[in-house]
């Protein structure tokens, strides 16, 4: 098969290491901090990980580590949505793995966490790793959503870990992912057995942070290649001078992404949902917000602009997040007669009185497109998908029926034309960005050093990520200390914290300082391409979140 030019070049990228995993392999030993606790619940948790609670921060330094040269065995999965730079994350574990010492073997288990379950394997051979170095996807070895949940699952896991004789499984996931994580390391040492796990923080959705995990790998190179796209449009608008352009980005629950991208672009609008919520803005008064910005820009004579919407606000508007909620209840309830319904009448048919009457009214308020979106199958974590739900044509369809009712009294005189577009698809699998590619490389390394230490429930960290490569701090973060307890199906369950946008951050508030301004006065900034080579300033630089997060 042929290969682009850039993948060829790309090859033959060789990832950039923190100082304390570079260097002689035995070497590379580890500083223990103080015993840790969860963020809250530490007594439930304490209780529910009896083995694996409490354990302490480790950072890598210089120093003798005899048990690095041990011959291992070690299983990787790619859990949940593809980001960039998975395949690096194999490579830094594989090229850890061989270091310490030749004969080690890593197998991928294929399609997700059901490869474990199910033992579906390959062993990933110096081959084979090297068709993927430093590419986007997960198709090496696939990825799943399949949850780890039942006893069953839990001891068709541990089944497969005997078979093929692992020391060690790496779990490449978010935060529902690495919540599975810690309790499949739990699960494995309550079995008596001494199969360890070992977690790496991955969405592009950038929601997997916290002190210790500066960010989730894949955000970097998803928003870069979006702000790309966005700043193309705006161009566009900006030459053309007909459009308003509604842009929905990918990013789940919490807003990282389009506000990311706005601090990039410096769109008109860039709705964020943590805001949203807790302003309690209605769906009315979002549209009322962004038809201010039409109107005014329309008193210029710009008749066009850019707005950005993150995918899951709709679930943080009050009012759509209690019909979700709702509709969640009654499809999870009566989930068999559900599905047994054939088409969208008839759902609507059966639907009829289970709703609250707001719910009722505003469901009934929808356009059918968007209604029969409410009601598709919910993901394994029960989730609704929003990346399936087309807000974006919701607010185009609300703003337009407004708009008109101001032409007609003569409150506006501008002309609108609007287009829709989502970004999420085209981000999630770009060839990482060189800060991606070093990350998840590094974040491997880590994987194998914190398995060939005997530690188990930890999550791979990478720190310091504003400083150049050879300056972070690797290390790893015990995952019981990132979670807490949440109510989920009816019940209270361990998660890992999902970090939201923080109002008070640095990233919202120089949003918020400058978003009046763009509102009306065209202030686009076009970021163009990823650049892999070239000078560092271009190739190299870390996004403005972590840039104003931890570079003030
Ligand atoms: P992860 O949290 O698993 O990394 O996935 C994130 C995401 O890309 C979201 O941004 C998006 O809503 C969702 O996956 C889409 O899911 P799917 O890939 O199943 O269509």
């Amino acid at each position: 098969m042929e290969i682009s030019a850039l993948q060829k070049l790309r090859y033959t990228y060789k990832p950039k290491l923190p100082a304390g995993l570079s260097g002689e392999i035995t070497e590379v030993a580890l500083e223990l901090g103080a015993p840790t606790e969860s963020i809250s619940d530490q007594g439930e948790l304490r209780e529910l990980f009896k083995h694996t609670y409490g354990k302490p921060l480790v950072a890598f330094v210089r120093g003798k580590n005899d048990k690095i040269q041990k011959k291992l065995t070690v299983g990787v999965i790619l859990s949940g949505g593809q980001a960039p730079g998975g395949h690096n994350v194999i490579a830094g574990l594989f090229d850890g793995l061989k270091k310490g010492n030749p004969d080690s073997k890593l197998y991928g288990f294929l399609g997700g966490p059901g490869g474990l379950t199910d033992n579906k394997v390959r062993e990933i051979t110096g081959d084979f790793m090297d068709q993927y170095r430093n590419t986007g996807g997960f198709d090496m070895i696939g990825s799943g959503r399949t949850k780890i949940e039942t006893p069953e699952q839990f001891a068709a896991a541990l089944e497969t870990a005997k078979k093929l004789n692992l020391d060690a499984v790496v779990i490449i996931g978010g935060d529902d992912s690495n919540t599975n994580a810690a309790l499949l390391a739990e699960y494995f040492l309550a079995q008596g057995s001494a199969v360890q796990v070992i977690g790496c923080p991955k969405t592009i959705d950038g929601d997997l942070k916290n002190q210790y995990i500066e960010a989730s790998f894949g955000f970097d190179t998803a928003v870069k290649t979006f702000s790309e796209l966005i700043g193309n449009i705006a161009r566009d608008a900006n030459s053309a001078k007909k459009y308003w352009h509604f842009i929905r980005l990918m990013g789940r629950s919490a807003s990282h992404i389009a506000l990311e991208c706005g601090l990039q672009t410096q769109p008109n609008i860039c709705l964020i949902s943590e805001e949203v919520e807790a302003n309690n803005l209605s769906l009315g008064q979002i549209v009322d917000q962004i038809c201010a910005s039409i109107i005014k820009r329309a008193e210029n004579k710009e008749n066009f602009g850019v707005i950005l919407i993150p995918e899951g606000v709709v679930e943080f508007i009050p009012e759509m997040k209690k019909l979700i909620a709702e509709l969640n209840d009654v499809m999870a309830l009566n989930a068999e007669i559900f599905a047994g319904l054939g088409n969208f009448e008839a759902q609507i048919d059966w639907l009829g009185g289970k709703l609250s009457p707001e719910s009722g009214t505003l469901f009934q308020s929808l356009p059918e497109e968007i209604a029969k979106q409410l009601l598709m199958d919910r993901d394994p974590h029960g989730n609704v998908q929003v990346s399936r739900i087309e807000t974006e044509k919701l607010l185009i369809s609300m703003v337009e029926k407004k708009l008109s009712q101001l032409k007609k009294a003569k409150a506006y005189g501008g002309k609108f034309s609007a287009l829709g577009h989502f970004f999420g698809y085209e981000g999630r699998c770009a060839f990482p960005s060189n800060f991606d590619a070093d990350y998840c490389y590094s974040l491997g390394f880590s994987a194998f050093v914190l398995i060939a230490s005997g530690l188990t429930g930890y999550l791979a960290s990478v720190r310091n990520l504003t400083a150049p490569a050879d300056k972070w701090i690797a290390g790893g973060v015990p995952l019981t200390m990132m979670m807490n307890l949440e109510r989920r199906h009816g019940s209270q369950k361990p998660v890992i914290k999902k970090a939201l946008v923080a109002l008070e951050g640095a990233p919202f508030k120089t949003l918020a300082a400058f978003r009046d301004t763009w509102a009306v006065k065209t202030s686009f900034v076009f970021p163009g391409a990823i650049q892999y080579y070239g000078p560092p300033e271009v190739c190299d630089q870390p996004t403005r979140t972590l840039r104003l997060e931890y570079r003030p």
